[in-house]
């Protein structure tokens, strides 16, 4: 479905000619019909000849309502840009012709009304003078029809033309992502809330839990309409009005975004292809505060011009805007700026998770323009120097790519190698770090492990836990990471334990010779009054290489010892069941405090588990 918004100045017949187009008057306030003049947005639908059923969004013409207007051509597939024969271009529809190009529409119908009220000759005028004005615009070009909603003159034919300015139309795009920007909140009595708006970027079902942002609130949709009549899904490019349960209608605003749970973060600073109209009064400074508007949302905002201290009425710039009040954008989301009641520019969202940047850098303006230009690649792999390590999902929002294009790009990337992807398979929540990104971690751990070495030569190598503290990783990317070091053969795994490939443990002769007598002594008298002493480093190392059994602080066994205590109390729990500190002290024929340390260590590597005061086996 398409959505067609008017544009045009004030009373040059807008309302009159959606009335005459669609059966329906836009105009449904009251004080509208007083005042005869549309204060706020208007819908209406119709059938075109070709089959086809179009929303039609009415703009107020008024220049002080042209926030209302802003709020209304957000997700505009054609606008039908009016001007009335006897007043012809007029500053609105400079205005809003400077807006829609702004926003990017790029299809359009231009029509003249009132064509009853005068002479072919002035008709012919008012055509060309609408030619000049289109013809720097995005709507140049578009075709020029003359109406009269008087006496019905040019109607049908306008119809066929919008229709046929539709066929070349570009299809609304799916990418798993819904966004409804609200326009309208209000309450019907037996229905509760209802919100309505023009969905974008993803379908919504009846059912479907729903998250309003940026208020975060949660809600359900009971029940969905599109042009009154009831339907169980909306796609993208739909108008629809939205049953939302358990919400009060002012707990929702227009220019809140319904969408699905937990993707839609608001954005409070902006990186963005700022454009300054040719018209503006003037040139903007660095720091301008203007008024921000995308779809229907509004907020003050700063701009922070990266690439210039001022730019000129028809100019462009990068620019960081911040969002005073944060709101739901994507990137490649259109934009205007006001200041304070003049349409200034406006711009494309090219980063909505924008860092502070230093002005004048060329390497960040050299990144936006990557992102701005490049292709769907480039995006994913901008997106992800920004942010790396991240998954696939998070890049997808941030490119705003849909899940299964950002996998295919993700994969195609990782063939061509300039991406890494941890683990085996490549899904939506792999982490994915930039070529670059891996080596300067790979980097980071090989330095990092080797003045580990340097200083611990006795040492095989550095746990697994320091490792990760060390990298800043945690959680199961850090496993991750670590497998991928391993598997690139960067690093060696030890047990526990990670080091360079080609670090060995060197001892002297004498060192060794402590070692031996050290172990000799453990073995000829498991259980001395005082266990004999060997530097820490040696004893790490003893421990490392298996020879000694670290069962407490001070209590060490060597090996043999070891297996044959172990056996004996596991022996024992095979046939008994269960032992007490003094059983084990019995059965090994030691202390209290060697059968005390043997259990504790059991406990501690899960071979037991203690009972009160007995112990049992923990696996069998
Ligand atoms: N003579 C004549 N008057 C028209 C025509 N279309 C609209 N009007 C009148 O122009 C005035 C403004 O129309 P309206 O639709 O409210 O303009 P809007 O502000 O652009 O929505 C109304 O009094 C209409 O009756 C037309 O084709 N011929
Ligand atoms: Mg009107």
């Amino acid at each position: 479905m398409y959505v067609i918004g008017t544009a045009g100045h004030v009373d040059h017949g807008k309302s009159t000619l959606v009335m005459a187009l669609t059966g329906i008057d836009p105009d449904r306030l009251g004080e509208e019909k007083q005042r005869g003049m549309t204060i706020d947005l208007g819908f209406a639908w119709v059938t075109l000849p070709s089959g086809r059923e179009v929303s039609v969004i009415d703009v107020p013409g008024h220049e002080r309502f042209i926030k209302n207007m802003l709020a209304g051509v957000g997700g505009v597939d054609l606008a039908l840009l009016v001007i009335a024969a006897d007043e012809s271009v007029m500053p609105q529809t400079r205005e809003h012709l400077a807006i829609l190009d702004l926003l990017g529409v790029e299809h359009g119908v231009a029509v003249i009304t009132k064509k009853d009220l005068v002479d072919e000759e002035t008709l012919q005028l008012v055509e060309m003078e609408v030619e000049d004005v289109l013809a720097p615009t995005t709507l140049r070009g578009s075709l020029i029809f003359g109406v009269s909603t008087r006496t019905g003159d040019g109607i049908p034919e306008l119809l066929t033309g919008i229709d046929e300015a539709l066929d070349d139309s570009l299809r609304r795009r799916d990418i798993g992502r819904p966004r409804l920007a609200v326009d309208r909140s209000f309450s019907i009595s037996g229905f509760g809330t209802v919100v309505t708006g023009t969905l974008l970027d993803g379908t919504l079902q009846v059912g479907q839990e729903v998250e309003i942002v940026p208020s975060k609130r949660k809600s359900r949709i009971r029940g969905l309409q599109s042009h009154q009549k009831k339907i169980d899904a909306a796609e993208p490019g739909n108008r629809v009005a939205v049953n939302l349960t358990g919400l009060s209608a002012d707990e929702i605003e227009r220019g809140e975004v319904v969408t699905t749970p937990g993707w839609l973060r608001p954005t409070k600073a902006v990186d963005a292809r700022l454009h300054l109209l040719t018209d503006a009064p003037r040139p903007i400074k660095h720091n301008y505060h203007a008024t921000l508007h995308a779809y229907a949302a509004e907020t003050p905002a700063t701009v922070r011009l990266l690439d210039c201290e001022e730019l000129q009425p028809g100019g462009k710039a990068w620019a960081q805007i911040y969002l005073h009040d944060p709101i739901a954008l994507a990137r490649g989301d259109r934009f205007v700026l006001r200041s304070p009641s003049e349409t200034m520019g406006g711009g494309t969202v090219v980063d909505i998770n924008a860092k502070r940047h230093s002005r004048n850098h060329a390497p960040t303006l050299e990144r936006l323009e990557r992102i701005a230009q490049g292709s769907p690649t480039t995006q994913l792999l901008t997106a992800l120097e920004a942010i790396e390590p991240e998954d696939v999902s998070s890049l997808a929002r941030r490119a705003n790519l849909s899940n299964s294009e950002a996998l295919n790009l993700a994969q195609q990337a990782v063939t061509e190698n300039s991406v890494v992807a941890l683990g085996d398979n490549l899904n939506a929540s792999t982490p994915l770090y930039t070529l670059a990104g891996w080596m300067r971690v790979s980097g980071k751990a090989q330095q990092v492990i080797a003045s580990y070495h340097e200083q611990n030569p006795l040492r095989i190598g550095m746990t697994r836990e320091e490792l990760r503290s060390r990298l800043g990783l945690t959680g199961n990317l850090a496993n991750l990471a670590l497998n991928q070091l391993v598997a690139e053969g960067v690093l060696v795994d030890g047990v526990d334990t990670l080091r360079l490939p080609d670090h060995y443990v060197s001892v002297s002769d004498q060192q060794q010779a402590e070692m031996n007598t050290f172990v000799a002594q453990l073995a000829t008298d498991p259980f001395p009054e005082k266990q004999p002493t060997i530097s820490p480093s040696l004893l790490g190392l003893l421990s490392e290489q298996g020879r000694v059994i670290r069962a407490a602080e001070s209590i060490i066994f060597d090996r043999e010892t070891y297996v044959r205590l172990e056996k004996t109390i596991v022996d024992h729990l095979r046939t008994n069941g269960k032992v007490t500190v003094a059983e084990a002290r019995d059965i090994l024929g030691t202390s209290r405090k060697y059968s005390l340390a043997l259990l504790e260590h059991l406990d501690d590597i899960k071979i037991t588990r203690r009972q009160g005061d007995e112990r049992i086996l923990l696996r069998a």
